[in-house]
């Protein structure tokens, strides 16, 4: 088997600024789609996004370069792998970037080429994607338990306007009963939550994952109130049939090694800030905190990960572990945290990804794979991927369709492995 042809083009995402779109055609015939998306508050130790900064064009974040890179340098150099060894045509892609972080090629490009020769060779194999990435990298997984929705419901930090300074609060489903029931009741209480926002006298304007955005909101802390009365409200009883997680994208307020909670005009250092979040997980039904420090501070993750253990709540890197085995590995030896975050787009092939989800697996730690905040487009493989690798959660947000088609994406896979 061999891949034929390539195309690349730049589409927009839904910030409204352009990413990459790749369709790569086998000599069979069949085709394989797949574009990707990019964060609002992206950390530090991500893939690169490859932009022009020509300021010309979109304000210097058109992706031409990484377009012209995928026909010009990544086509000639795959065109004569087996599209079926997913592993050495990403290793290929790696080899040819040559830098720790995609800076070459762009993590956007690269990831584009590796999901749809990878989608283009599941169709051909007749299975479905999430199939196809379980068999091509043994995960083990038998599809019996399915991720479940972690729906971002509140959306402050970079995400938004003049809210709250954490980036998301996020309502979970509890256990791991139906995806379709999970969701629905989630989104009920999501409902509810739009009539709490406004008694209080808050807007109920939507940020950039289509959760509720509300200024002037007090403080970090009030979110949870309306969350437990939202889900209250719905007819669920918080913390058994659904809770709150949340991400406090902590690197965006992290400023002269403190932290620096605007909406309360407070500055605090991290044992102080420890202090502050474990009063939360005394007062609330929490399942998982997420960077809730910034993405280097690494003595203090594992300080806080001591106290989120007493509450058996999930502790989550994203930022800090950037969906990177290295970073991975140090979490686990610095027993940093209990849970990481995955992002395609931060490790920018499908096999990097699917290794850094692996090793957290052997290591006993949940995944919980998620969307993008500056610019996603319609592409669901994230779903698929969770469902490959066994996530425990996938986060994305309530509304706005390409965060929608994600929660129909995982139902539609409930229906087929339900049969
Ligand atoms: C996060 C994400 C997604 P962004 O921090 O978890 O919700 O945000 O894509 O902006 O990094
Ligand atoms: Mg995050």
């Amino acid at each position: 088997m061999q891949i034929s042809s390539i195309s690349a083009n730049e589409i927009l995402a839904s910030g409204g600024y352009p990413t990459i779109e790749v369709i790569v055609t086998l000599d069979n015939g069949v085709r394989g789609r797949s574009s990707v998306p990019y964060g609002a508050s992206a950390g530090s130790h991500e893939a690169t996004v490859l932009v022009d900064g020509d300021e010309s064009r979109y304000n210097g974040k058109g992706v031409k370069q990484a377009v012209a890179n995928v026909v010009e340098k990544i086509f000639p150099l795959i065109k004569n792998i087996d599209p079926q060894d997913q592993r050495a045509l990403d290793q290929a892609m790696i080899d040819l970037d040559g830098t720790p972080n995609k800076a070459n090629l762009g993590g956007n490009a690269i990831l584009a080429v590796s999901l749809a020769v990878a989608k283009a060779v599941a169709k051909t194999q007749g299975k479905p994607f999430y199939e196809y990435i379980r068999d091509t990298y043994q995960t083990g997984v038998d599809f019996l338990v399915l991720p479940q929705p972690m729906v971002v419901v509140i959306e402050g930090g970079k995400h938004a306007d003049e809210t709250t300074d954490l980036q998301e609060y996020c309502i979970s489903a509890v256990g791991n009963g139906s995806v379709m029931e999970n969701v629905r009741k989630t989104m009920e209480a999501y409902h509810q939550l739009r009539k709490i926002l406004k008694k209080n006298g808050l807007s109920i304007n939507v940020g950039n994952e289509g959760a509720f955005a509300p200024n002037g909101i007090p403080n970090n802390e009030a979110p949870f109130e309306y969350i437990v009365q939202a889900i209250i409200q719905a007819g669920y009883k918080p913390g058994e049939d659904l809770a709150i997680a949340v991400d406090a994208a902590a690197s965006e307020f992290y400023q002269d090694g403190k932290y620096n909670l605007a909406v309360e005009k407070r500055i605090l250092n991290a044992a102080e800030l420890i202090a502050y979040y474990e009063g939360w997980l005394k007062k609330y039904p929490i399942v998982s905190y997420e960077d809730m420090l910034a993405e280097d501070d690494w003595e203090n993750w594992t300080k806080l990960n001591q106290v989120t253990k007493k509450y058996g709540v999930e502790h989550i890197g994203d930022d800090l572990t950037a969906t990177n085995m290295e970073r991975l590995q140090k979490a686990i030896d610095l027993d940093a945290m209990t849970a990481i975050l995955i992002k395609l787009n931060q490790a920018g092939t499908l096999t990097e990804t699917v290794d850094t989800c692996m090793l957290a697996r052997k290591n006993n730690m949940a995944t919980v794979t998620s969307h993008r905040g500056g610019g996603e487009t319609n592409d669901t493989s994230m779903v698929d991927l969770a469902v490959a690798v066994g996530s425990r959660f996938v986060k994305v947000g309530p509304t706005r369709g390409e965060r929608v088609c994600k929660y129909n994406r995982l139902m539609e896979i409930e229906r087929e492995t339900r049969g």
